[in-house]
């Protein structure tokens, strides 16, 4: 970049208009109006030359993208969750990492509570049922599924986002809340979600709901799995808002087919957009296409967040919410 010449980003997926227009005040943009998924090779060729990369949680930033973008000071994740960043590589390397925590909380919250209600109370395996013609008569046991208020909530990952789920249980649903976290909350924060802290094994014992909202990691990669979903009643349900990979989905699909326990809502997979053969034909999960923060303010307004923190950094040096903020005390 030459002195008086303006960064230069690359938008790595489409996004709302008016972010791409707000981006192009600031800098010389190429976006990705059409929502091409380039492969690997051709979006490490885009970011030659460019500063700033806008990511949206899929396109991987790890040492060997950073060593052939010797450009790129920031990565922008339109996301709260940062796993698709190696965020050592990019300290190493000089280049900052943004994600998009805060905007999407009580939208990624009620997600999980929509897909509580829908597992607890079968509903769409109801309008499966319905749409299939065979609602023809009354019976005591038709679609019967389990309470959800008063229920037993437990919670594992206490992060923003968990605390949130909480504070509806206890306070919407009347349930008691358990929870597992890495570390335990101060007193005074449980206090106020209505929680209460227990070990893993006793949550997935005791819970008649469990709800995952845990970052991935190599260390939460299938934090439940086979011998996790033995210890669950066999009239619990459990939904997964966090990230594929912390579920063994093929062990998840057996103990659903084999009714270990009741019900499942899944809002992300292993591999996805792939989703696991078995999950595809066992009627009591419900599945959805990742779509925790997908409503129209929240969507704007993690878009908003990206956005901020590139012209923030790359104009100011301020960027919002800065992963690595070493590399600016750095002065890289
Ligand atoms: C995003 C998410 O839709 O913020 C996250 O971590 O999982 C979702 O809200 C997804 O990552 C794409 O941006």
């Amino acid at each position: 970049m030459n002195a008086c010449s303006r960064p230069r980003i690359l938008i790595a997926r489409a996004v709302f208009p008016e972010i791409v227009d707000r981006l192009a005040l600031h800098f010389e943009v190429e976006a990705n109006a059409p929502d091409d998924i380039w492969p690997r090779a051709e979006f490490i060729r885009r970011l030659q030359g460019k500063q700033g990369v806008f990511t949206t949680g899929g396109e991987r930033i790890d040492a060997e993208l950073l060593a052939a973008c010797p450009d790129l000071r920031i990565c922008a994740n339109m996301a709260v969750g940062y796993n698709n960043f190696d965020v050592p590589a990019m300290t190493a390397a000089g280049v900052l990492a943004t994600n998009a925590p805060g905007v999407l909380t009580e939208t990624t919250a009620d997600m999980g509570f929509a897909l509580l209600m829908a597992a607890a109370r079968r509903v769409a395996e109801s309008e499966h049922f319905l749409r299939a013609g065979k609602w023809d008569r009354w019976a005591y046991d038709m679609l019967i599924g389990q309470d959800v208020h008063g229920s037993t909530l437990g919670i594992i990952g206490m992060g923003r986002i968990g605390q949130a789920i909480a504070r509806r249980g206890a306070l919407g649903f009347g349930m008691k809340v358990i929870y597992h976290n890495r570390s335990r909350l101060p007193e005074a924060d449980e206090a106020a979600v209505g929680a209460r802290y227990v070990g893993k094994d006793e949550l997935l014992k005791t819970a008649d709901h469990v709800m995952l909202v845990v970052p991935y990691s190599k260390e939460s990669h299938h934090t439940i799995g086979a011998a996790e979903l033995a210890l669950m009643k066999p009239t619990a349900t459990l939904v997964n808002i966090a990230r594929g990979g912390i579920v063994d989905d093929a062990a998840l699909a057996q103990a659903l087919r084999e009714g270990r326990i009741a019900a499942a809502g899944l809002d992300v997979f292993e591999g996805e957009p792939r989703v696991h053969p078995d999950l595809l034909t066992v009627p009591n999960v419900v599945l959805t296409p990742h779509i925790g923060s997908a409503t129209v303010p929240t969507r704007r307004a993690m878009a908003a967040l990206a956005a901020d923190n590139l012209i923030g950094y790359l104009t100011q040096g301020k960027p919002v919410t800065p992963l690595n903020p070493e590399v600016m005390a750095a002065g890289t």
